[in-house]
């Protein structure tokens, strides 16, 4: 049994070295150690032998097995490290490539103009109001002193919804609402879209406005005038002259547009400014009593200015860009440039 022993001890130790891979190591294992393996069987022939043979069969029995573990593991680490050594050959990584990109988008040309006119008007006290784009009558007419026979109102110029029921043709709707639920004094300005039925190279039957309007007791002419006048400086830098003209609104009295030196040309005269030096940017004006009464606001002790422009105009201006319709188009090659 000894000699068997020390031949098993021989042949396991030997095919543990010989073993080329993992798999093939643990299957020595199983053939020496298993439940039928090789030790196992020779340890069932113990029960034969005499009680002073076992101890002695026994402790080879223990030497072996413990060789035999020491040998398994020594074996598992080399292959393990050769196991390694080869996937690190041939998996090199090459830490010095450069990553790949998270492309990121941009802000449209319209939204990057419309917080650049809120961010001018909130450093002058003026807060941020909206409301629906689908708006009653009232709202979008009757209130701003635009009565039923106005061109405005005309099919050519609004979406009906419903008899009473529009697609608002501007932001105004949301000043009335501001002044129906609060009392002066009031600082607004109001971006949002809005919709009208005109549609050429100069027209989309859906834009964007922004409006503001402030009423308190004593507002005059001359504030608007400064208020405006700072803001075209602000938005488009000092030293373009700015030129107040009379117009009509039915919302305002008096009423005006606003012009400011050609920022292309600098006054000269070019294609844009269609050789005028001018650039109209603004409509404004006082409000109307008119509208003040519809709220029912005191017209003996309120005043106020409104005015209000379209974004993708002063967005085309400031940008140099000659087509409306690249701001609908969604165009990426258009769209990243800003
Ligand atoms: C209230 C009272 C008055 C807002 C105003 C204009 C003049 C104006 C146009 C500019 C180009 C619209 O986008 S555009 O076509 N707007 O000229 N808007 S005064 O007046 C108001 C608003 C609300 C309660």
């Amino acid at each position: 049994m000894k000699e068997r022993l020390q031949q098993l001890q021989q042949d396991a130790l030997s095919a543990l070295q010989q073993a080329a891979n993992l798999s093939m190591l643990q299957d020595v294992r199983v053939k020496i150690l298993g439940k039928k393996g090789l030790l196992t069987e020779v340890m069932k022939g113990m029960r034969d032998l005499s009680t002073e043979q076992r101890p002695v069969i026994g402790a080879l029995i223990n030497n072996l097995k413990d060789r035999f573990e020491k040998t398994f593991v020594a074996r598992q680490v080399e292959l393990q490290q050769r196991d390694i050594a080869a996937r690190l050959a041939s998996e090199k990584i090459d830490v010095t490539l450069p990553g790949r990109k998270m492309a990121s988008g941009s802000l449209h040309p319209v939204t990057l103009v419309t917080n650049e006119v809120v961010e001018i008007f909130s450093r002058l006290g003026f807060a941020v109001a909206e409301g629906p784009e689908i708006e009653e009558d009232f709202y979008n007419f009757e209130a701003l002193n635009i009565p039923k026979d106005h061109p405005a109102r005309d099919m050519q110029d609004t979406f009906y919804i419903s008899d009473d029921r529009v697609l608002r043709t501007h932001t105004s709707p949301v000043q009335i609402r501001t002044m129906l639920k609060n009392n002066p004094p009031i600082r607004i300005i109001a971006p949002g879209t809005v919709y009208r039925r005109d549609s050429d190279i100069t027209h989309s039957p859906m834009f964007h406005q922004i409006e503001g309007f402030l009423v308190d007791d004593q507002v005059t002419f001359g504030d608007l005038k400064g208020v405006l006048t700072h803001f075209l400086n602000e938005f488009f830098g000092k030293g373009h002259s700015v030129r107040f003209r009379p117009s009509f609104f039915p919302f305002t009295e008096p009423s005006a547009e606003v012009d400011i030196e050609c920022v292309i040309c600098g006054g000269k005269g070019c294609r844009v400014c269609g050789k005028t030096g001018w650039l109209e940017i603004l409509g404004c004006g006082m409000i109307d009593p008119e509208v003040f009464k519809s709220v029912n606001y005191d017209v003996e002790k309120y005043s106020g200015f409104a005015f209000g422009m379209g974004l993708e105009r002063i967005a085309m201006l400031k940008y140099g860009v000659n087509d409306l319709r690249l701001f609908f188009d969604n165009d990426l090659r258009f769209l990243k440039q800003f």
